[in-house]
């Protein structure tokens, strides 16, 4: 590796140094509790045990990640960067463990310590960097391309505070902020000597120079440094670690000379706060931004960074031609958040690089590759030009003339349309002008695509159809996936177990295997294991829902759950509605073929969400108001779980019958909480919407609840919706109206939920609540039917596990690189091991 003429000098012994062996751990765990961290006593929480131990699991990690990088830079190498404002982790101890294959060792070393895996492993904080399913969606793919051995790195921002923590106080949501770092994060390592520079503000010039070519100067910015954090990636057991850069932002050393000399000592260092501020906080937005000028740096420091990060390597590596940089290179947006590398990479190659216009277009549209994630209008993000032209002026002017080019060729395409060109332009004309980021995304992009075959259809016909008609070859679907390492193996180690002992363990790696599960649905002793398996995972779920909300769930009755960001499209209500009808139904008597459920919902909503917040409120009132009915004890009881988060899931889909996926039908780009209840064996109740419809051609329409309008269905019934003869020709939700508005579950606070009941009565309802009301009560009464045939019920669940297998994320990354990315996966232990041996 070149190193622009430095000598390198290399640790001796350190270079080829074997990866570290499973029988020194027992002896670095006590080096590190007792010398790195000085302790000789495991407190009540094990803070300093879990420390100990994940700095003793990080060595192997480190000696693997040297390995991969090695390999990685050793010789001229296509790679993927993934490049996201958001990676949901959780926690990394029991995933790290697990990929290493050291589950043995650890339990044996924590015996010294009397001390046991479970609780050891509640002392780290989840790594809440991401809000939800985008967020997560990025950290299964870093474990699915690891695990490939695929050459990946992930690039985002280390969020001094993350998702907020959400707690419940008379039933209304209360943030308060996620200071997951204060005890430490012992996975990461910095970088500081690999800091980078990205500017903001100053204004641009024109210089000629010697050659008498013009050139463009972005000067007297306000620099801020990109400092990397880098958190291991461990691939499943092949010893494969790729790396998670994280940028923090830090003030220059340099300050305000104006300031400084006029003696404002400390005005001048105050000043550093702002470029502090950067990544102080994840931006707590589902589905939609706010426009916010801190949002925007955020955007454009993860881009700038990344990119100046990977350029940097490339010409330590291979000088300043970039002739056939693109053939090594490629950039996956996760969604438009970081989209404006498309006007980044242009800029560093032309004004850093020299490059004329036409030689970085060519890389910039062959390197970069954009995700959408959401169909939802709010969610696509603009940003107004005089915002532009105050933060980043250079870029603005890069951003115009891509659109002046493009328009010359949609002008070329349609003559004389200049509608078209309106419609297309990546700036909307008005009286505030705005950047479209998701335009900018897909002009600069070789490939765009969709997280699910509706998605992508409804992209494709809708919000993006003109530019599907300009470039049909650029938009292809990659339907979501879920890692079955996490997802199964990890968080249900009861059912792990059971389907190894069936068809041997391969399948955890390769996921595909999971469909030989299918030989077992007639195995009535199987069916009893299965059973027993899911009644231990009840049991722990209704001990966390006991202590979180003091609810007493029943591991007899059916446990029914929805979990996910709370949100009007996704439909909570619809399912209060319904645990609404239940209750009434006990009321009146009406119990014959009832059947006792746990219901179970949680999710956060966004601060400024006030419908949302309406929304959990309303779950809790009712909750309330059924679990002090003692005519309800035997049939129904319902929780509001706070906090909703990566770890509470580990525990809540391994436990759950049956699934609630009820979205307006094409409101949901795929889902992915479908998915992990799928593997765990819940049915799912669900409408035809995201990956709902993928799940049900896999396991069968017999073996999933189908109710709802469907998507091409919807804009004809909003033409003539009226819900208020809706509900007075359903005597259920009628019913359900009444006791709602009778102020049965805000006796004490009148006209709380005015606000929900007018919407459900809203022709001008866009999530036609009251529409799928009878359709959602009649598909329950499916399930309800179904559970009491047990026998039927658990051969539906094995099914639904053994056709899960195309819903790993191991398939989805695996058609990331084949269709898109294009890489070779690297040497693993096992692929040596095989080539040694032929
Ligand atoms: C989302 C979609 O809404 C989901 O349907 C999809 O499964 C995921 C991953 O592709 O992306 N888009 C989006 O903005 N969010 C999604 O979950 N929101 C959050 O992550 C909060």
């Amino acid at each position: 590796m070149a190193n622009n003429g430095e000598q390198m000098c290399v640790a001796k012994g350190w270079q080829d140094a074997p990866l570290i062996d499973k029988s020194t751990l027992e002896d670095d765990l006590s080096r590190h509790f007792y010398y790195t961290l000085g302790r000789d006593k495991v407190g009540k929480s094990q803070l300093y045990l879990y420390n100990a131990l994940a700095l003793t699991i990080r060595d192997r990690l480190v000696a693997r990640c040297r390995a991969t990088k090695q390999q990685m830079h050793s010789e001229k190498r296509r790679k993927a960067a993934y490049i996201s404002l958001e990676f949901l982790m959780g926690r990394a101890l029991g995933n790290a463990i697990l990929n290493l294959d050291l589950d043995e060792q650890v339990k044996l070393a924590l015996t010294n310590y009397c001390a046991h895996i479970e609780h050891v492993a509640q002392a780290e904080h989840d790594a809440g960097l991401g809000n939800g399913g985008l967020g997560r969606l990025a950290a299964c793919f870093l474990d699915s391309c690891a695990s490939l051995a695929l050459p990946v790195i992930g690039y985002g921002i280390r969020y001094e505070y993350g998702m907020f923590n959400q707690s419940i106080e008379n039933g209304h949501q209360i943030e308060q902020p996620d200071n997951w770092l204060r005890e430490g994060h012992p996975w990461e390592l910095s970088a500081p000597e690999q800091a980078k520079r990205v500017k903001f503000f100053g204004h641009v010039e024109s210089y000629t120079d010697k050659n008498g070519r013009i050139h463009r100067q972005w000067l007297d910015t306000e620099d801020v440094l990109a400092v990397p954090y880098d958190v291991p990636i461990p691939g499943y057991k092949n010893d494969i670690v790729n790396t998670l850069r994280l940028w923090k932002s830090e003030a220059t050393d340099e300050f305000d000379l104006g300031e400084f000399n006029a003696g404002s000592y400390s005005e001048a260092v105050a000043h550093k706060n702002l470029a502090e501020q950067i990544t102080m906080v994840l931006y707590p937005n589902d589905s939609s931004e706010n426009g916010k000028e801190l949002r925007l740096r955020q955007q454009y420091f993860l881009s700038s960074a990344s990119l100046q990060d990977i350029v940097a390597l490339w010409v330590s590596q291979h000088g300043e031609s970039f002739s056939d940089f693109a053939d090594f290179h490629v950039f996956q947006l996760n969604d438009t958040h970081p989209s404006i590398a498309v006007a980044e990479l242009m800029r560093l190659l032309i004004d850093d690089y020299d490059l004329d216009w036409d030689a970085a277009w060519q890389i910039t549209t062959k390197t970069m590759a954009y995700t959408n994630h959401t169909l939802l209008p709010e969610a696509l993000e603009k940003w107004s030009v005089s915002l532009f032209a105050r933060l980043l002026p250079r870029i603005l002017e890069i951003i115009y003339e891509i659109n002046a080019r493009f328009l010359a060729q949609v002008a070329l395409a349609w003559p004389g349309d200049v509608a078209k060109q309106q419609a297309l332009s990546l700036i909307e004309e008005g009286s505030e002008p705005q950047v479209r980021m998701a335009y900018l995304a897909i002009v600069g992009s070789f490939s765009v695509n969709g997280v699910a075959a509706l998605h992508t259809e409804l992209l494709k016909e809708g919000l993006f159809k003109t530019f599907y008609e300009l470039w049909p070859e650029k938009f292809n679907n990659k339907t979501n996936g879920v890692t079955p390492r996490r997802w199964i193996a990890h968080c249900n180690p009861k059912l792990t177990q059971l389907i190894s002992e069936k068809i041997g363990q391969d399948w955890v790696g390769d996921f595909a295997q999971i469909s030989q599960l299918r030989r077992y649905y007639d195995d009535v002793k199987f069916h009893k294991q299965w059973q027993s398996v899911k009644l231990e995972n009840k049991q722990r779920l209704v001990d966390l829902v006991k202590a979180r909300c003091g609810v007493e769930f029943d591991t007899s009755m059916l446990f029914d759950v929805q979990v996910k960001r709370i949100h009007e499209y996704k439909r909570q209500l619809l399912n209060v509605l319904h645990i609404i009808h239940l209750y009434d139904r006990i009321r009146r008597g009406d119990t014959a073929n009832l059947v006792p459920r746990c219901v179970l919902l949680g999710g956060k909503a966004a601060p400024g969400y006030y419908m949302a917040k309406r929304i959990i409120k309303l779950i809790n009132n009712v909750a309330d108001v059924i679990n002090k009915d003692p005519l309800a004890q035997p049939y129904l009881r319902v929780a509001f779980l706070p906090n909703y988060n990566v770890t509470a899931m580990e525990t809540i889909c391994p436990a759950t019958d049956l699934s609630e996926q009820i979205s307006t039908a094409g409101k949901e780009a795929s889902g992915t909480g479908n998915m992990k209840f799928m593997m765990n064996g819940a049915l799912t109740i669900g409408t035809l919407d995201g990956a709902n419809i993928e799940i049900r051609d896999a396991v069968g329409a017999d073996n999933f609840f189908l109710f709802g309008a469907q998507a091409e269905l919807i804009e004809g019934i909003k033409q003539s919706y009226n819900p208020l003869h809706i509900i007075h020709n359903t005597a259920d939700l009628l019913s359900v109206m009444q006791l709602l508005e009778s102020g049965h579950f805000n006796l004490f606070e009148p006209g709380l939920f005015d606000d929900i009941i007018g919407a459900i009565k809203s022709p001008h309802d866009p999530w036609l609540v009251a529409h799928d009301f009878d359709s959602f009560v009649q598909a329950q009464k499916a399930v309800e039917h179904a559970y009491q045939n047990q026998q039927h019920w658990t051969q539906m669940s094995i099914l639904n596990t053994a056709a899960s297998g195309t819903f790993s994320s191991d398939r989805t990354i695996s058609q990331y690189s084949e269709d898109i990315w294009h890489l070779e996966a690297l040497t693993t232990s096992s692929s040596a091991d095989t080539a040694s041996s032929n």
